[in-house]
């Protein structure tokens, strides 16, 4: 394997363990990455995430660029000294933005024009500075800059977006990444199948590191997603990481994995905890209900977990109802040290060639979610 990028290890059907080298180490995938918007995940500290043994952490681009500025991020010398997170991070591009500020835009094949919805300031993003912003933060893994439609969006504009996202990795790959820095594409397309392939395919072709699957899980329908993401991985090249943008219950990740893919993020399991709901073997448990008064068990009794081992749900319960912020600190890190647990058996089954039976199981608890 070269100094960087990704080697498979094993198969199971579609599904694959594979191993992710970056500059701050390697990482076994299928992985999950939770969300760290604005430097930090929030509720938890770096050496929180350490322990839980969290690999690798998503920034983003747009958010860090407007606040602090690139100028403080560059007087630590990245993101990783500014943050004190000496593991991988994987920067999103602001294409993301694009989408959900949608009034505050105007795109065109330059860039888009992104007015903050706090104080009115405006900032020209194009795959230049996208790819500017990403070295400066210098991130293990950069992401293209991308045009994602809304999923109101009919045929005629979900293609202009797929082609601008095409000539807009072509640019960002011109631009190109620091030689330590994995670059990805995103392929687009929206819920049209012919567009998947098309944008699929195309930047296929292209040398980049890794591949990501976009535009979903913005509230079509849950077989949609799967089907889309279907379509998508299918052109793919198989010996490259494929990145499914934006979603991470543990439901959507046995069906992702099941068709080959390799990373997720979501805010999912951080932000259930803030609103007082856990994750467990036997699915989500609201800890807010009544019923969690009196109970002196732990939040999972199949966690091993600092809270599990020393917390019950009877004192959480009481914490969130307080409004106490110890109850999300205490969710968020039972919430992520679950995901890492179920990653870790998702790859376990893999590598024993049950994953089939583990899917069953995690289905059993959590198909019902659809999200
Ligand atoms: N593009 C980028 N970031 C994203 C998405 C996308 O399409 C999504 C869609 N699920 C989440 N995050 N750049
Ligand atoms: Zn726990």
């Amino acid at each position: 394997m070269e100094s960087l990028g990704f080697e498979i290890v094993k198969e199971c059907g579609s599904a694959r363990v594979g191993k992710l080298k970056t500059a701050h180490g390697v990482y076994e995938t299928p992985i999950f990455m939770p969300v760290g918007t604005n430097a930090n995940v929030k509720l938890m500290r770096s050496e929180d995430l350490k322990e839980i043994g969290v690999g690798i952490l998503l920034g983003n681009s747009y958010h860090l660029a407007v606040r602090p500025g690139l100028e403080v991020i560059e007087l630590h010398g990245g993101l990783h000294q500014f943050m004190n997170w000496d593991g991988a991070i994987l920067t999103d591009s602001g294409g993301f933005q694009v989408f959900s500020l949608k009034k505050l835009i105007k795109i065109s094949d330059e860039g888009v024009l992104i007015t903050s919805p706090v104080d009115g300031s405006k900032i020209f993003l194009t795959p230049e500075l996208s790819m500017k912003i990403q070295r400066t933060l210098n991130s293990d893994i950069v992401m293209v800059l991308d045009h994602c439609p809304s999923p109101a969006d009919g045929y005629k504009e979900v293609l202009e977006a797929t082609k601008r996202t095409y000539r807009w990795a072509l640019k960002c790959l011109k631009e190109g990444v620091q030689k330590h820095q994995l670059l990805f594409a995103i392929a687009q397309g929206g819920t049209y199948e012919d567009l998947r392939i098309e944008s699929a395919k195309s930047l296929s072709e292209l040398p980049f590191d890794g591949f990501a699957i976009g535009g979903l899980s913005l509230g079509e329908e849950y077989e949609k997603t799967l089907y889309m993401s279907e379509v998508s991985v299918s052109c793919l090249p198989k010996h490259k990481p494929r990145y499914f943008m934006g979603g991470g219950s543990p439901a959507l990740i046995v069906r992702l994995v099941e068709i080959g893919v390799d990373m997720f993020d979501s805010v999912f399991p951080t932000r259930l905890a803030r609103h007082g709901t856990a994750l467990t073997w036997e699915g989500r448990l609201n800890v807010k209900a009544s019923r969690y008064k009196m109970d002196k068990r732990p939040i999972d009794e199949k966690c091993s977990c600092k809270v599990c081992r020393n917390y019950t749900r009877s004192y959480i319960h009481h914490l969130i109802d307080r409004e106490e912020t110890l109850g999300g600190i205490l969710l968020t890190y039972h919430n992520l040290y679950f995901m890492m647990d179920f990653m870790k058996r998702l790859r376990e089954s893999i590598l024993q060639g049950t994953f089939g039976s583990f899917k069953e199981e995690v289905l059993k608890a959590y198909e019902k979610d659809n999200v």
